[in-house]
């Protein structure tokens, strides 16, 4: 694969650069900073800090002899974007400079990712809004006029369904109605403005590839726990950006340092809101196969990127249990919802396709979270505490 890495800064992006790389594809990555900028910006204190991405492929480059070529942009701007199918590319760091190919397979996560975020106010949400859909516009209008047979791994997210009555099926649904038969995108009603901009992606991508044939797989993913990969272990200096914070920090991941710092578990409501939750090794996995068994011209492909289920009460038994036995006093505190969501709920995701194209999952064991406690507790001295509640209001 000649792979291009839009958000390859980010806590999935910069993984998916060195999995690919290590695996023989070659790999261009692109970010703006804008997570680590906007980290800074709120102030929302890090697990560790990190290299710059120049640095990052510098060090990477020594360790494994594989390049990853580093393109510094914004995306929003739609001549960055063309120019990165169009050879006019402009590389911050490259092993070798001297050439530079079209990609066939474009993995898009260039996009702010983070709910609270999105809903801090009017400016945020506006910052979302226009990041998210002209990343994904700028993206679909290169391809039309450039490189209309590249395929393009989109991340969307489950919370594009939100917790709908009935089984969520992957992508799409066959509808019934007045004695006619046909297949529509499944149902979607997210639960934070951030969600809404996936959705929107998924309309306006599914408005190209129907209009002008393009080829898209669109992962939708659930949250994301852990931070080490069989790449990362290679040397710290290459760990993936790790934010346990309200805003950028996933529940997991979250309620693991919240465990390790003596910070009770923070249970949103009744607790009893159910997600489908995946391991960071395993998005890496889903991707590199999603990549692999491309969509065909003309077709939106959808995966439901999740691997077993969990409520946030289970989430915060399981962390409370593993901490014990690990020897830390960790309580569980449940606090008013700052979110409107759904607390009590039905949910029941069909999760298939991966399985089929051969991902093989790895499940959310007592050992591996005991893992994930004993890599966060290396860094127990930077955790801040005044960043992990609040309570950002929907
Ligand atoms: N939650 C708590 N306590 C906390 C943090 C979260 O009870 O301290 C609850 C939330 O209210 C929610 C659930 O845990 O019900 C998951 O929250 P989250 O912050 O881990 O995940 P979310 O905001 O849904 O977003 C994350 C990623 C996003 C991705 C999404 C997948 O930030 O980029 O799209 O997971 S999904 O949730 O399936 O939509």
């Amino acid at each position: 694969m000649n792979a291009l890495i839009l958000g390859g800064d980010g806590y999935l992006g910069w993984p998916t650069a060195m999995y690919l790389s290590k695996r023989g594809h070659q790999v261009t990555v692109v970010d703006n900073y804008m997570r680590r900028n906007a980290c800074t910006e709120l102030d929302v204190g890090m697990l560790y800090s990190l290299p710059t991405l120049q640095e990052r492929a510098k060090i990477w480059y020594e360790k494994t002899g594989f390049e990853i070529k580093v393109v510094i942009g914004d995306l929003t701007c739609p001549e960055i974007m063309r120019s990165l199918f169009n050879g006019t590319v402009e590389y911050q760091w490259a092993e070798d400079y001297s050439y530079s190919e079209i990609p066939d397979t474009v993995f898009h996560y260039a996009e702010q990712p983070s709910a609270p975020y999105s809903l801090l106010n009017y400016k945020y949400a506006n910052k979302t809004l226009s990041n998210n859909l002209l990343v994904t516009n700028n993206l679909m209008f290169a391809l039309r006029d450039l490189s209309p047979k590249t395929h393009v791994v989109h991340i969307g997210t489950m919370g594009e369904y939100g917790t709908p009555n009935i089984d969520i099926e992957e992508g799409w649904l066959d509808v019934e109605h007045k004695g006619r038969k046909d297949k529509f995108l499944f149902p979607r009603q997210a639960s934070s403005l951030y969600h809404t901009t996936k959705i929107m992606d998924t309309d306006l991508m599914w408005f190209c590839v129907r209009t002008w044939g393009l080829k898209v797989t669109d992962l939708m993913q659930g949250p994301v726990y852990g931070l080490e990969t069989e790449e990362s272990a290679l040397d710290e200096r290459l760990g993936t950006i790790f934010n346990y914070d309200e805003i950028f920090g996933t529940v997991i991941n979250r309620f693991i340092v919240q465990a390790v710092t003596g910070y009770p578990l923070t249970v949103y409501g009744k607790g009893g809101q159910t997600r489908g939750y995946i391991n960071i090794n395993d998005t890496l996995q889903c991707i590199e196969k999603a990549a692999l068994s491309p969509a065909k011209s003309g077709e939106l492909k959808i995966f439901n990127q999740i691997m077993e289920l969990f409520s946030v009460n289970e989430i915060a038994a399981l962390v409370q249990k593993v901490g014990n036995n690990l020897g830390y006093d960790v309580n569980i505190q449940q606090l008013e919802n700052p979110r409107k969501e759904a607390e009590d709920h039905y949910y029941n995701p069909i999760y298939q396709g991966l399985l089929e194209v051969g991902v093989t999952p790895h499940y959310l064991t007592e050992e591996v979270m005991a893992s994930i406690f004993k890599l966060v507790a290396k860094f127990e001295k930077n955790i801040r505490k005044d960043v992990i509640f609040k309570g950002i209001k929907w």
